[in-house]
């Protein structure tokens, strides 16, 4: 057990684990989500190997049948996957909901703009990572189809050209407020960086924007954090 320079025991704190792979674009929404909520003190991490298919055991489709990173898991034992619902959780915690909206018309609109997010860009951009590369190798990428892996390709640059467009009439996704949106676009533009797949230079303000969020200390620091103090990682 690793107790910090203020003498605070992260780990007997912590009552919840987030199952994840620290570099990961979708783990990073929840690790984004959770510095944004000030949250950091209450997880504790544990990896799950995607390259060695660790996600994809008996002993980790018990905890998420779809077999994806990340998962959240209370001390009771309930499992909550898909980012968007540990961001509701996370964001709920405190009563003072700030990344899934704050009125129902916010609620609307976020919710609203986190699916396009995942549905034309982040979900586009690992499609085309799993179908139209080699993706987490043979092991693991039973089944790939290119040609669907191509077209996911290009459904995300156009992704990246819609965002550009709306970025340039409101500061960010879902309208005046940094919200779980914009977590799920900085998500797909992490997910399109290590598949190299560049922000077209065309879409200035989509690059401006992400070099903005760039130096969010929640996105900043989002690797990091699961080796800090306390972390059992
Ligand atoms: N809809 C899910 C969510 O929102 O949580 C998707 C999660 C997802 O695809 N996670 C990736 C995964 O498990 C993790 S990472 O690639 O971003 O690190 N991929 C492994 C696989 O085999 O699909």
């Amino acid at each position: 057990m690793t107790l910090d320079p203020s003498g605070f025991d992260a780990v007997s704190h912590a009552d919840m684990t987030i199952y994840d792979w620290p570099a990961g674009p979708y783990p990073a929404r929840a690790r984004i989500a959770l510095a944004e909520k000030n949250l950091r003190s209450r997880v504790r991490f544990e990896t799950v190997d995607l390259w060695k298919g660790e996600h994809k055991s008996a002993e980790f489709l018990a905890k998420n049948y779809s077999g994806t990173l990340p998962v959240l898991e209370l001390d009771d034992g309930t499992c909550i996957a898909e980012c968007t619902a540990i961001t509701e959780y996370l964001d709920a915690l405190d009563g003072a909901p700030k990344l899934t909206g704050r009125t129902p018309r916010e609620k609307g609109l976020i919710h609203m703009m986190n699916k396009r997010a995942e549905l034309e860009l982040l979900d586009a951009v690992s499609v085309y990572f799993h179908h139209a590369t080699p993706g987490l190798g043979p092991d693991v990428e039973v089944y790939q189809n290119v040609e669907w892996g191509l077209r996911q390709r290009d459904k995300a640059l156009r992704g990246m050209a819609y965002f550009d467009v709306l970025l340039k009439r409101q500061p960010f996704v879902a309208g005046e407020v940094f919200s779980m949106a914009d977590i799920t676009v900085i998500g797909g533009l992490i997910f399109a960086g290590l598949v190299k797949l560049p922000i077209p230079s065309s879409c200035e303000t989509l690059g401006a924007w992400w070099s903005r969020m760039r130096e969010r200390p929640s996105v900043k620091n989002r690797m990091s954090m699961s080796e800090s103090a306390g972390a059992s990682v």
